[in-house]
C-alpha cells in the first residue's frame, strides 16, 4: 500500500529537518497542508508509474552507479517537499495541486543569453540521459534513484555566462494555490538554492525531468529539478522556475533558516556532524529492518569527480 493515513505515521518519521521549527508553526503548517487534501478532494499525487508518460531518446550515462535502485514506490512516496507539508508522506498525498504545464523558466543575470522560456522550448537544445545516482539526505538516509535529465553544464554553456558569473541561484515556484504548504510558515518562500559555477558545470550535476524512464512525478519536483549527488539532498531544489547567474554567493533556504546547521556547500561529509546528529552513517530506505546502517562516504562516494573542487578548502568551516 502506497499511502498511509496520518495516524499511521510515527512521530519519529516527522522530518528532523523540521525539528528546529517552532512547534506551533509546525502544527499550523501541517494542518494547512492537511486541509488541502480535504478541499481538493484528492489523494492522488501518487501516480502509479504506469500512468506517467514515458520519455524517449534516453541515453545511458557512464556516470551511473551500479547499485540497485530503490523502488518507484520508495522514491515517489518518501519525500521532502515542504511546499506540500512536512511529513515524508505529504508530498505524495498533496502534490496533485501542482500543475507542471504550462511552465516557464526564467534565465537571468550575468549571461549573454537570457529570457523567459516555455518548458518545452527550454528543453529543446539538450539530450536526455539516465543517471542512476546515490542520494544522501542530511537526515542520514539514502536512496539510489534512476533519474532522467539533462546536463547542467550543457545548459550553462547554452546561456553563455559572462566572466562575472561565479554562482548560479535557483528558485522554486511560489504559488500558494498550487503549493498549499506555502500558506503556513515553515521556510521563507520561494525555496532557494545555489551552486558555484564550478559545481554547476561539473559533469555529475543534472537537471532531472524524469525517473525510471518516465516523466518525473510532481512530488519529486516536476517538471524540472536539480540533482547534485555529492551534496545533501536539500541542495537538489525542486520545481524550478528561475535560474540566475550571479557574481556573489546566493542566499539559500536552509542556510537562511538555520546557518549553524545548514551551510551553503552542504557537501556530504561523514566527518562533519550536523549539530544535532552524526553524519557518519546512513540508512538506505527500503532496506528493511535487518538492513545494517552503512557508512557515509565523503562526497557521497563521488570524490573522484568532485574532490578537486574543494582542494584548498577547509571542509570543517565550509560545511
Ligand atoms: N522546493 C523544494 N525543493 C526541495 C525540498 C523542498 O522542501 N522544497 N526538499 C529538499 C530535500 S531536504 C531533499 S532530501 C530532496 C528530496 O528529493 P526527493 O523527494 O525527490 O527524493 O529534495 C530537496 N529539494
Ligand atoms: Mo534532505
Amino acid at each position: 500500500m502506497l499511502i498511509r493515513k496520518p495516524n499511521d505515521i510515527r512521530p519519529s518519521e516527522i522530518t528532523s529537518e523540521a525539528n528546529y521549527l517552532n512547534r506551533r508553526d509546525f502544527i499550523r503548517a501541517s494542518a494547512i497542508a492537511g486541509g488541502s487534501i480535504i478541499s481538493s478532494g484528492a489523494i492522488g499525487a501518487i501516480m502509479p508509474n504506469s500512468r506517467l508518460a514515458p520519455l524517449e531518446n534516453i541515453s545511458k550515462s557512464f556516470l551511473s552507479t551500479n547499485e540497485i535502485p530503490n523502488s518507484f514506490e520508495d522514491i515517489s512516496t518518501y519525500n521532502n517537499f515542504y511546499e506540500f507539508g512536512l511529513r515524508k508522506s505529504d508530498p505524495a498525498a498533496n502534490a496533485t495541486s501542482l500543475k507542471p504545464r504550462p511552465w516557464s523558466i526564467k534565465v537571468s543575470g550575468h549571461a549573454e543569453k537570457k529570457g523567459v522560456f516555455d518548458f518545452d522550448e527550454f528543453m529543446k537544445p539538450f539530450d536526455l540521459e539516465e543517471r542512476i545516482y546515490r542520494m544522501r539526505c542530511v537526515e542520514a538516509w539514502s536512496m539510489v534513484i534512476p533519474w532522467v535529465g539533462i546536463s547542467l553544464a550543457e545548459v550553462v554553456k547554452h546561456y553563455q555566462p559572462t566572466s562575472k558569473a561565479k554562482y548560479i541561484s535557483f528558485e522554486t515556484l511560489e504559488d500558494r494555490e498550487q503549493m498549499p504548504g506555502q500558506k503556513g510558515w515553515s521556510l521563507d518562500w520561494p525555496y532557494r538554492e545555489g551552486l558555484t559555477i564550478e559545481e554547476a558545470t561539473n559533469p555529475l550535476t543534472i537537471l532531472a525531468v524524469g525517473l525510471y524512464g518516465k516523466v518525473i512525478p510532481n512530488q519529486n519536483g516536476a517538471p524540472i529539478r536539480l540533482v547534485v549527488p555529492w551534496k545533501y539532498g536539500f541542495k537538489s531544489i525542486k520545481s524550478i522556475v528561475s535560474i540566475k547567474f550571479m557574481s556573489s554567493q546566493p542566499k539559500t533556504s536552509w542556510n537562511m533558516a538555520n546557518p549553524y546547521e545548514y551551510g551553503f556547500y552542504a557537501n556530504v561529509n561523514p566527518k562533519v556532524n550536523h549539530p544535532r546528529w552524526s553524519q557518519a552513517r546512513e540508512r538506505r530506505i527500503g532496506g528493511g529492518i535487518f538492513d545494517k546502517k552503512r557508512e557515509t562516504l565523503i562526497f557521497n562516494g563521488y570524490g573522484e569527480h568532485v574532490a578537486h573542487l574543494y582542494k584548498d578548502f577547509n571542509l570543517q568551516r565550509n560545511f
